[in-house]
């Protein structure tokens, strides 16, 4: 009775911990604590902390969750606040966004960073999430605080948020040097198996699917590195 799966994804029984490599072993400093910046063309910064989103509405979504590289998770158990709440209680209400500043662009405390036209982040199931199945995020799934947004894939959802920029135009925004921009759509919508800009999606998923034994593994034992380095 389960929907299909959107085009060239297949399942995976277990949610792994991945990115762009270059990311595997950047961890946060205080995964317990959550600190964002609202900034760009706003009127007035902001910093966020947990105090201020439990003023909003604590949500909960189930949600699949589609990598680019073609691995999906079915029914993902989120928990957090929706990202409009957040937008228009907060942000519009306190820093005050300048009008069409509506390119937006969120960074993680590892360095990585993505974008969204605003409009994207505004769906009904778009969120800012700190809890999955039951559990903090963790180091493995963006802790302190992650975007999530299912209708897109999984490089939109920015692990380890540190900030959130509204912007009037892209200037402030490349997608993570080495990485080529070609990956970096700017929607990346899975539905429409928009993986990146120039090759047809159709092509790209063969291509990423290739890198996915060798990121689960490198992501995998960054972790474990560093979690024994902790315990010493
Ligand atoms: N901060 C940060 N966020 C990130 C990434 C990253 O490397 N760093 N990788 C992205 C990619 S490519 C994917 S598929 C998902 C993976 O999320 P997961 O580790 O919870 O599986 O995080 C996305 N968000
Ligand atoms: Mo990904």
């Amino acid at each position: 009775m389960s929907i299909p799966l959107p085009p060239g994804q297949i399942e995976r029984p277990q949610f792994p911990r991945f990115g762009l490599g270059k990311f595997a072993r950047r961890f946060p400093a205080e995964p317990d604590r959550i600190r964002v910046q609202v900034a760009g063309d706003v009127e007035c910064k902001l910093n966020i902390e947990a105090q201020l989103l439990l003023a909003l509405p604590r949500i909960e979504q189930q949600s699949d969750f589609h990598c680019v590289t073609t691995w999906s998770i079915r029914g993902a158990r989120w928990s957090g606040w929706r990202f409009a709440d957040f937008y228009r209680q907060i942000v519009m209400a306190e820093a005050r966004p300048l009008a069409e500043a509506e390119f937006v662009v969120l960074r993680g405390e590892d360095g990585y960073c993505s974008c969204l036209p605003l409009e994207d982040l505004l769906r009904d199931d778009v969120m800012l999430a700190d809890r999955l199945d039951g559990q903090s995020l963790g180091l493995e799934h963006g802790a302190p605080l992650r975007l999530i947004a299912p209708a897109h894939y999984g490089y939109k959802n920015v692990k380890h948020l540190v900030a959130i920029e509204f912007w009037r135009d892209r200037r402030a925004y490349r997608f993570p040097l080495p990485y080529p921009t070609f990956m970096d759509h700017p929607r990346a919508r899975v539905a429409f198996e928009e993986r990146g800009r120039l090759f047809p999606g159709q092509i790209l998923r063969y291509l990423y699917r290739l890198l996915i034994p060798l990121n689960v593994y490198v992501f995998a034992r960054a972790l474990a590195t560093y979690r024994r380095k902790q315990a010493r």
